[in-house]
């Protein structure tokens, strides 16, 4: 989103980069439109029309036009940020309040300049003028209704959401009289990680996922008002306003997008049948079945998504000496704020800035024990001065080392285009904006940790170097298609194929068939399980992390043969490279201005999303696995 690319938090900002072309607007045939210049502003027609004035517009009545709303939006936005890190720093029904009518406000506003900008359609624009109009439509992951009853309704369901899901907890056996403590997220977490007793798991698992059951009608209405709210500025449903974010028509991105997938799919397939088996070694056949779906609590994650944790259980090579980064961070008790500076500084290696003074002031880096916030890990921009943040509950551990990584790449994104018209202040798509501290976070390679002193030796021979591959498909490679099927499950509500009643069953379908996951038993008629992940309340697309993932790849590859290393991707770190450096902000600094082939070609010389990067990063891993694989029934 445009303020902060962590959430779309209350529906607000810039789902991604522009429509540079809509349906009916530029070849259907290439894999992104061909940047026309200067642009013809492109509203569906079915929006068309209400805007018949008296006299013709203009150039410079657009360009006017643009120019208020930059200062408009400023003002509003900067508001509504406030407003909305006060809340989720501070979960009370107050600052609720507070929150909402920020975003409510927020909300009219764009209403009425989107409509106000049907007046200039069809009219041959200069091309960052025309891209700044088409980002208008684009600027709300929630667009709301017209009317303001609605309006409110929606900025009020929104915040609830969000609260709900902050404030969750798990009090175990409450109904029985059990006076054992009530556990948030952080600590649940914690046990997903670290448990190998699988009713221990089930019942973190089920507790987490209770605390969903009351956003259920909530989400409802949100579905009902944002789809009307996005059919008012001309999109079919919400589900295809997301996906015009992408500079080509939605049903050529969800093209696209399936392109992707089928290319890491036999590696992903290869990946969860050697799981699968070391998983049935650990909790017997009972548990884990030969060939269907490995039930979702045993991965090491609330929502299987990433399974570096269960690591101990599916090690190739257990005799060989473990890169455990968790272990000396804890042990040495490196603090919060010493792991952002170790994230800054390979930044600021790269030839960037170092983080202003007040990014330190103002962050919030540890979870408080006397209040509830949001910990769901985010990266704030406000008020476009470079005033940057991140808001996240720290803990030393490896995973939470690499989500420093991710965050900061929002933040120095962020430091990169701060002084451009804040349509533009965006990724090139959200892929990218996801992308970057990824991107980084693959060059902290054995070496460079050494380098930091969190692990004593580099690994020196083939079986360590699988055993680090494998830790890194865990997190990397598992993810693919839950990065894919959540957006799935959601374009399919907001179009009306999912109805309320169906929404847990189809969504318990679509992880089997792209996860190869199950449900941990039976789900009751209540259960609404993709409410218990973070981003379904927060409004938040999710796409974008399954291209973040593709591209992070890419980025690394282009990025390496800047830095002049011609060893193996998995082996590549540019730290330290200015050449690199340099190329990462050339493409930061463009921001959004640019259809965002366009800022691909700045860091790569590629124009399309290319997955043979992670392929081939991972390409000595999937030759290991096939092997392993050999005389097993993979699939589910
Ligand atoms: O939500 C995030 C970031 C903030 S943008 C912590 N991520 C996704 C998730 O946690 O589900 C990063 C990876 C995927
Ligand atoms: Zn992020």
């Amino acid at each position: 989103m445009k303020r902060s690319w962590w959430r779309t938090g209350l529906g607000i900002g810039v789902v991604a980069s522009a429509v540079g072309c809509g349906a009916g607007q530029g070849a259907s045939d290439s894999p992104v439109c061909p940047t026309t210049s200067p642009m013809t502003v492109a509203y569906p027609a079915s929006a068309a029309s209400a805007a018949a004035a008296a006299t013709p517009p203009t150039v410079e009545e657009a360009r006017e036009f643009v120019r208020v709303l930059d200062s408009d939006l400023r003002r509003l936005w900067m508001q509504r940020d406030r407003s909305s890190w006060v809340n989720q720093n501070f979960i009370t029904d107050d600052t609720d309040q507070l929150a909402s009518n920020a975003e409510e406000a927020s909300m009219e506003y764009l209403s009425r300049k989107i409509r106000e900008a049907r007046r200039f359609e069809g009219l041959q624009l200069p091309p960052e003028i025309a891209r700044q109009i088409a980002l208008l439509k684009l600027a709300s992951a929630a667009p709301a209704p017209d009317n303001a009853a609605e309006r409110a309704e929606l900025a009020t369901v929104l915040t609830q959401m969000g609260s709900l899901y902050g404030k969750g907890k798990y009090c175990p056996d409450r109904l029985k009289g059990s006076k054992a403590p009530c556990l948030s997220l952080h600590e649940l977490d914690d046990i997903m990680a670290k448990s190998r007793k699988a009713d221990e798991l089930l019942d973190a698992w089920s507790g987490w996922h209770g605390i969903a059951t009351p956003i259920k009608p909530l989400f409802q209405r949100y579905v009902t008002l944002s789809n009307k709210g996005a059919n008012e500025i001309g999109y079919g449903d919400l589900g295809q306003q997301w996906k015009s974010g992408y500079d080509m028509p939605p049903a050529q991105f969800e093209a696209e997008v399936e392109r992707l997938w089928q290319a890491v799919k036999p590696l992903y397939d290869e990946l969860h049948c050697y799981v699968r088996a070391r998983l049935r070694k650990h909790y017997g056949a009972e548990k884990v079945p030969e060939k269907g779906p490995i039930p979702a609590h045993l991965l090491g994650n609330m929502w299987a998504q990433e399974w570096a944790n269960i690591y101990d259980l599916v090690a190739p090579f257990p005799k060989e000496p473990s890169f455990d980064v968790g272990k000396k961070l804890a042990g040495r008790k490196v603090g919060a704020k010493e792991m952002v500076q170790k994230g800054e500084s390979f930044f600021t290696s790269l030839g960037l800035e170092p983080l202003p003074k007040t990014f330190w002031e103002r962050s919030l880096l540890r979870k408080p024990q006397d209040r509830d916030v949001v910990c769901h890990a985010s990266a704030w921009d406000i008020g476009s001065t470079n005033d940057v943040r991140i808001k996240m509950c720290i803990k030393p551990t490896e995973e939470d080392l690499i989500t420093v990584h991710h965050e900061l790449g929002h933040v120095f994104y962020y430091t990169q285009y701060y002084k451009l018209p804040i349509l533009f202040q965006s990724g090139a798509n959200d892929g990218f904006h996801e992308g970057i501290g990824d991107t980084i976070a693959l060059s902290v390679t054995p070496k460079y940790l050494k380098s930091l002193g969190l692990i004593d030796a580099e690994p020196d021979n083939d079986k360590a170097r699988i055993n680090l591959l494998m830790k890194q498909a865990l997190e990397k490679v598992a993810f693919l298609p839950f990065g894919l099927l959540i957006d799935k499950w959601r374009w399919d509500v907001f179009a009306g194929k999912t109805s309320p009643e169906r929404y847990n069953a189809a969504w318990w379908e679509l992880r089997t068939r792209y996860q190869g996951v199950s449900a941990p038993g039976a789900r009751g008629d209540g259960a609404f399980d993709p409410g218990a992940k973070y981003h379904i309340p927060a409004n938040t697309p999710y796409m974008r992390y399954f291209l973040a993932r593709i591209l992070q790849f890419q980025f690394h590859r282009a990025l390496c043969k800047a830095a002049g290393q011609q060893g193996p991707l998995d082996t590549c770190s540019i730290h330290g490279s200015k050449a690199a450096g340099e190329k990462l902000r050339a493409m930061l600094a463009m921001g959004a201005t640019r259809p965002w082939p366009e800022a691909l070609t700045a860091i790569s010389g590629e124009t399309a999303m290319d997955p043979s990067a992670l392929v081939e990063y991972f390409a000595p891993l999937q030759a290991w696995l096939r092997d392993q694989n050999k005389g097993q029934t993979c699939g589910w």
